[in-house]
């Protein structure tokens, strides 16, 4: 009997952005100058195969700082923190690295420039994600309101009536349905100041836009990424979005959906920012072992990004 033909787009731009690039080094690196165990509060990026691969070479990760021990060298993800932990850190005498994302921090800075220049802050994002408790918790509890949704848009009120407005966003949102909110605002508040370049980031922007690409040519996508990562399920919208029904969501082969795929011959696969190129090759190798694979790259953008170490790690 022959076996039966897949084929396979790989959307390029996926996987790996420079952020998680550098914050994975920052771990390794800890680890190699200073010796396991090095402590990680919160996953160092939003993948079980990356936590647990650097849990295997001495790295142990926390919820909160007063589980490290104090002389142990603890990081802060790549998703960065509330002014409150690096000082909770300082106070304890902890030595801390940080390993928020350039482009996180960006924002944070966005976020005390307007408040020093006394502009009333709203940042569109998801409640509870890590990103937005680290963003709010730069400035004083109550000083930015977060608005989720065009309604919440729609309904939103200044604390101080007629107070200069300005908007923030998390780095990993849908371009498309931000347009939107940020439209809303614009209507109801037309002299809003926006960031002046976008907050969210070149790697969510292009990995969006690949994923669209892809929705169009395929009959069935997998999006191989966590449930807690916010740029991974928003690869899974714009997919469905964007006219591919059979989308899914993997960590990694053992979770492909075999039944929703059936019938589907061609299937896009795509990495949110966390998930390593390890895990499309597992995905890849799964289909072989099925199917008498093609695989072609549907290249939308090319990015040469990187970002500098933190100077005590640099060699
Ligand atoms: C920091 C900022 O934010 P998200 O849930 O997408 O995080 P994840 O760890 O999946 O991706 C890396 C990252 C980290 C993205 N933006
Ligand atoms: Fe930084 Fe963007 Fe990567 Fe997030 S997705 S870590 S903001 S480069």
């Amino acid at each position: 009997m022959s076996v039966p033909e897949k084929k396979l787009l790989l959307a390029a731009p996926r996987g790996f952005c420079a952020g998680v690039d550098r914050a994975i080094q920052i771990v390794e690196k800890t680890l190699e100058k200073y010796g396991a165990p090095v402590y990680v509060r919160h996953e160092i990026v939003h993948n079980r195969y990356v936590v647990e691969n650097l849990e295997q070479k001495g790295a142990v990760f926390v919820d909160e700082l007063n589980e490290v021990p104090k002389d142990a060298p603890v990081i802060f993800s790549a998703h960065g923190v509330a002014k409150s932990v690096p000082a909770e850190a300082e106070s304890r005498q902890m030595f801390y690295i940080d390993a928020t994302c350039p482009l996180v921090s960006k924002v944070h800075r966005e976020a005390e420039r307007h408040d020093k220049d006394g502009m009333e802050l709203i940042l569109i994002g998801h409640k509870g994600h890590p990103e937005v408790i680290g963003t709010m918790g730069q400035l004083e509890e109550g000083r930015i309101s977060l608005v989720e949704t065009v309604e919440d848009a729609a309904s939103f009120e200044p604390r101080q009536p007629g107070a200069q407005l300005a908007y923030l966003t998390q780095t990993t949102l849908s371009v498309d349905e931000t347009k939107d909110i940020v439209e809303k605002l614009r209507e109801k508040f037309p002299d809003i100041a926006s960031p002046k370049k976008e907050d969210i980031c070149y790697a969510t922007t292009n990995r969006q836009a690949a994923a669209k690409k892809l929705a169009e040519k395929c009959d069935g996508m997998l999006v191989i990424g966590a449930p807690n990562s916010s740029n991974s399920m928003r690869l899974v919208e714009v997919a469905k979005k964007n006219g591919c029904e059979r989308v899914s969501l993997v960590q990694r082969a053992a979770d492909i959906p075999w039944d929703l795929l059936e019938g589907c011959n061609v299937i896009g696969i795509t990495a949110g920012a966390s998930a390593p190129e390890t895990l499309v090759e597992e995905v890849i190798e799964a289909f072989s072992k099925r199917f008498t694979v093609s695989i072609e790259e549907v290249v939308t953008s090319e990015e040469n990004v990187t970002f500098k170490l933190p100077r005590v790690l640099e060699n």
